[in-house]
């Protein structure tokens, strides 16, 4: 049966797991445990023995953030483990490897990615990843174009669309959460200083703003482009100097797949925008803020070129069938279609971005990028700043056409 596991109880159940022990080396009385989880939902547990390491990430029957007055069923776990596993043939090299599912204790066990760290830390300590934009583009372009109608078989995506589509408890999260409390009265919402009391009450009375956000919302709920990652945020990846791998897929199911485009160029705009409260006194954040943001063109053009790359070398899908596409002598209408396909994509992402950047501001979860920033007289104007520019993503989408106009946008400020 379930129960969330503790240094004994983990200790037992690697024991008894053969080719797992063996990774670690020696007795389980060697091993050194950890539990690591900062996230808002989830146990995460590090475990070093003497042969090697292995990490265990386990759900609660919670949400962790909020406690045990906010229940969640467990069975995320199931829907994480089932997207590494229906990803990892696109995905090599990209993601953590998984080992092991537990059913009844809702655990999954994989590999301890090491020195890695959160990509959303290292941005906030200033460091340089001159990979890992590329490397989450490449993911999920190869994962959604190989896991959409383009891609894949009907046979394939009803199999994802009929197991992803129970993973029903998170889809509401992201409903409630991202959609609809930010911009209604919600015990949930937050902010951290009343200086946003204004522009929280503002957006709250828009109508147009949150006719535009609900809109989005029904289209997050209508979608089902590809298998997604649900979750695609600088803080569900890992980096080192030299390894990028995405992580934490339990938000996965069969959805848009400009609802990870966005996540992934809305937190990189929020960083972006952080870096100036993260400035020790003499130390000028300007030039990490123009790399932070140059990562965006970065991401959008490898995730724009691997994605048309893919279907130009033949999807296997039954959408734009090849068959009817190889012999055809004038290839101009075709390559348009596939263009204006992935100009669609942008587009998307420019909204679920706005979308995306008002619940990290005025919802429930919050992240580290402004949070860190400990004085409410430097942070406060940075997030009315993102705000500002998640407005613009939602109300001006026509003046995004291209990922540098994003740049251009958060430059003016
Ligand atoms: C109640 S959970 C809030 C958020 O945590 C996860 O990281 C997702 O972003 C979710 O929306
Ligand atoms: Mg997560």
């Amino acid at each position: 049966g379930y129960r969330p596991l503790d240094d004994a109880s983990l200790r037992r159940f690697l024991a008894d797991l053969p080719d797992l022990a063996a990774k670690l080396g020696g007795a389980p009385s060697d091993w050194s445990i950890v539990e690591v989880g900062d996230g808002n939902l989830n146990l995460v547990f590090l475990i070093d023995g003497p042969a090697g390491s292995l990490c265990v990430k386990q759900s609660l029957p919670y949400v962790r953030a909020a406690g045990e007055s906010w229940p969640l069923p467990l069975d995320r776990a199931f829907f994480e483990q089932a997207y590494y596993r229906a990803v990892a043939p696109f995905t090599e090299g990209l993601t953590p490897r998984f080992h092991h599912y537990d059913p009844a204790l809702y655990a999954i066990v994989m590999e301890r990615l090491s020195p890695h760290i959160i990509l959303r830390r290292g941005l906030i300590e200033g460091r340089r990843y001159p990979d890992a934009a590329r490397a989450v583009a490449e993911f999920s372009a190869r994962s959604t174009f190989a896991t959409s109608d383009l891609g894949a078989r009907i046979e394939n995506k009803a199999e994802w669309m009929a197991t992803f589509a129970r993973n029903t408890a998170l889809i509401r999260i992201t409903a409630e959460v991202v959609f609809t409390d930010p911009l209604a009265e919600s015990p949930r919402n937050r902010w951290t200083s009343p200086a946003l009391d204004a522009i929280a009450a503002e957006f709250r009375s828009d109508s147009a703003l949150k006719v535009t956000v609900a809109e989005w919302g029904r289209r997050f709920l209508t979608t089902s482009e590809a298998l997604i990652h649900g979750d695609l945020h600088s803080g569900s990846v890992m980096v080192s100097e030299t390894d990028t791998r995405v992580m934490d897929p339990e938000f996965a199911f069969v959805g848009p797949i400009g609802f990870d485009v966005g996540a992934f160029i809305a937190n990189l705009a929020m960083n972006a925008i952080a870096q100036a409260g993260h400035a020790a006194e003499g130390d000028d954040r300007r030039a990490e803020a123009h790399w932070v943001l140059e990562q965006i063109p970065v991401f959008w053009n490898t995730w724009r070129a691997r994605f048309l790359a893919l279907w130009e070398e033949g999807g296997r899908g039954d959408a734009y069938p090849s068959g009817m596409f190889a012999k055809a002598g004038d290839t101009a209408p075709f390559a348009a279609a596939r263009e204006a396909y992935v100009d669609r994509i942008f587009a998307d992402a420019i909204g679920y971005a706005g979308v995306k950047t008002i619940r990290r501001i005025l919802g429930f979860a919050h992240n580290a990028d402004f949070e860190l920033i400990a004085d409410p007289l430097r942070r406060a104007p940075l997030e009315a700043r993102a705000l500002h520019l998640a407005r613009r993503f939602l109300m001006e989408p026509q003046s995004f056409r291209r990922a540098e106009d994003v740049v251009a946008a958060v430059r003016e400020g």
